[in-house]
């Protein structure tokens, strides 16, 4: 082969400041690892010598402790873009010292294309294969990576072993054309397959190919709990109704499900309930639930842009490659996510709530209005264009301290019109077809925690009439009082 092979460090050479690297990968699935961690210890060298060194951090989504932990702790980021999930990098993003932009994840490919986010200088890949024209075999993510090859001065692969070259045929890449020459994305059915099973890049970009053997730094799941137990149970059984009233089809529909440990307890409720028959999942990350729910022929297929799954479920999915090969597909996070196909497919989409407010808004990113949790990720991609779009949440957090449900939320991500269903462990409220009014007392009847219960009656009567009756005065009340006392049952109007 006449690429040159290198180490991370000449590797990191090609990455000057001011530059903007985009990453392969989609959570810490098919990251980079290795030429990330030398382009920190470059940064911390060039500020040790009194330098400037930061670039505009691009991935699909969140990434690994070497990628987002190592540049976050080095100080090397100027700009993230479009999701998150580290401790350290939130920390950065909370004070101020990156720039974060938080944005949907299907979008992204396109902001890029258009320039939005500025140019792309280098790409680093995470590959399994490569071929002498370029033919690039992807591992278990992959996020923005056609775009950002295509779009990037220069590439750097990292070959990674731990990945099997015979996975070749999991990946379906393709990438629209923008308007005015965009045609329908023609995903039918999940398992459609509309492009190809590998990445075509200019070979003459590659500058250099780092080989590694290292994990997706996917970390386990908390078992499931008594309340995530269930709120699996809650949605499951709302589900049965569906289909039981006929407002789902015997055949079922496709799910979505966020990440989370909420989401992976979900999960397991829809594989173990016996009324709901086997489904097909068009999502974004795949993680351990479905694999687990495909061996008991729970699930068929599942359509994703990431294997978010830990390091030995993935050896073991690549060990049965003969049973989950025709059963997955991995598609770029514009597909994945993709708006149109959503709509299409009629999507039961399934997401998280950081907090939820009695009319039903949810805030899915933002602590007490001000701290960026991870991002709004692929959620508004499936919310707004769900035939079902359902939001989960304990009750409460932090031991009771922090109402889920509040009377107005702090930040919003998803509003009234795309929320349609909301699930706690305490029961289900169908938003369908409800007034403002209506919603906030099914709301208030139905999902929010006995500690909380009277103070949302009570806000209502706060209001002086309209449509939505919210005192403006007080909405944010419970908030306020967290701030003060650290207990927002101490709240009083
Ligand atoms: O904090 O761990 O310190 O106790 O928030 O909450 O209940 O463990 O929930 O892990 O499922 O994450 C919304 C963040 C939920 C996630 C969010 C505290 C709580 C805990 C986490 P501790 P849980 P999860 C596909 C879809 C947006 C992106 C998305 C998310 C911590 O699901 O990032 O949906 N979603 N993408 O104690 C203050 C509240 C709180 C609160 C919970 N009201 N106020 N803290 N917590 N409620 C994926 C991708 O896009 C890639």
């Amino acid at each position: 082969m006449s690429y040159r092979f290198i180490s991370a460090e000449e590797a990191a050479s090609f990455v000057n400041n001011g530059d903007n690297v985009g990453f392969s990968g989609f959570t810490p699935a098919g990251s980079p690892k290795v030429v990330t961690k030398a382009i920190a210890a470059k940064a911390i060298s060039e500020h040790n010598a009194g330098r400037e060194f930061k670039i505009g951090m691009i991935t699909g989504a969140s990434t690994g402790d070497s990628l987002d932990g190592e540049l976050a702790r080095a100080d090397a980021v100027k700009f993230r873009v479009p999701y998150q999930g580290n401790s350290d990098m939130r920390n950065n993003l909370n004070t101020g010292k990156t720039a974060y932009v938080d944005m949907h994840l299907s979008s992204l490919p396109q902001e890029l294309r258009y320039g939005f986010l500025g140019k792309i200088n280098v790409a680093i890949l995470e590959v399994c294969d490569v071929t002498e024209s370029g033919e690039l075999v992807l591992t278990s993510g992959v996020g923005i990576s056609p775009t950002i090859s295509k779009l990037a001065d220069i590439i750097i692969l990292e070959l990674n072993k731990r990945h099997p070259a015979h996975i070749k045929g999991l990946h379906d890449i393709y990438e629209p054309l923008d308007p005015p020459y965009r045609r329908e994305i023609p995903v039918y059915q999940p398992s459609d397959r509309i492009g190809n099973p590998v990445l075509k890049v200019d070979p003459a970009k590659i500058v250099g190919i780092v080989e590694t053997n290292e994990p997706d730094q996917v970390g386990g799941f908390a078992p499931a709990d008594e309340v995530t137990t269930a709120v699996g149970d809650n949605v499951a059984n709302f589900l049965v109704g569906e289909m039981k009233a006929g407002r789902i089809p015997a055949s079922f529909l496709p799910i979505q499900s966020g990440v989370g440990n909420i989401a992976n307890a979900v999960l397991g409720s829809l594989g173990s309930n016996p009324d709901i028959p086997a489904f097909q999942m068009y999502t974004e990350v795949i993680q351990d639930a479905v694999i687990d729910l495909m061996r008991k022929g729970d699930v068929k297929f599942a359509s994703g842009c990431s294997l978010t799954i830990s390091p030995d479920v993935l050896t073991s999915v690549y060990k049965d490659w003969d049973f989950f090969k025709d059963k997955l597909v991995l598609r770029p996070s514009e597909i994945s996510n993709s708006p149109e196909v959503a709509r299409r497919l009629g999507l039961i989409t399934i997401n998280t709530a950081l907090e939820a407010d009695i009319f039903g808004n949810v805030n899915s990113t933002h602590v007490l209005g001000t701290k960026m949790m991870n991002g709004i990720g692929g959620s508004g991609d499936f919310t707004r264009n769900a035939y079902l779009s359902i939001f989960t949440c304990p009750s409460v957090a932090k031991g009771g301290k922090i109402s889920a449900i509040v009377p107005m939320v702090s930040h919003q991500d998803h509003n009234e019109h795309s929320v349609k269903v909301l699930i706690t462990e305490l029961g289900v409220a169908d938003l369908r077809g409800k007034s403002p009014i209506q919603r906030a007392q099914c709301i208030i009847e139905n999902c929010v925690h006995a500690d909380y219960k009277q103070l949302m009656w009570d806000y209502l009567k706060l209001s002086k009439g309209g449509h939505t009756p919210h005192s403006l005065a007080q909405g944010h009340a419970l908030h306020l009082e967290f701030m003060a006392s650290g207990d927002m049952r101490n709240t009083r109007y």
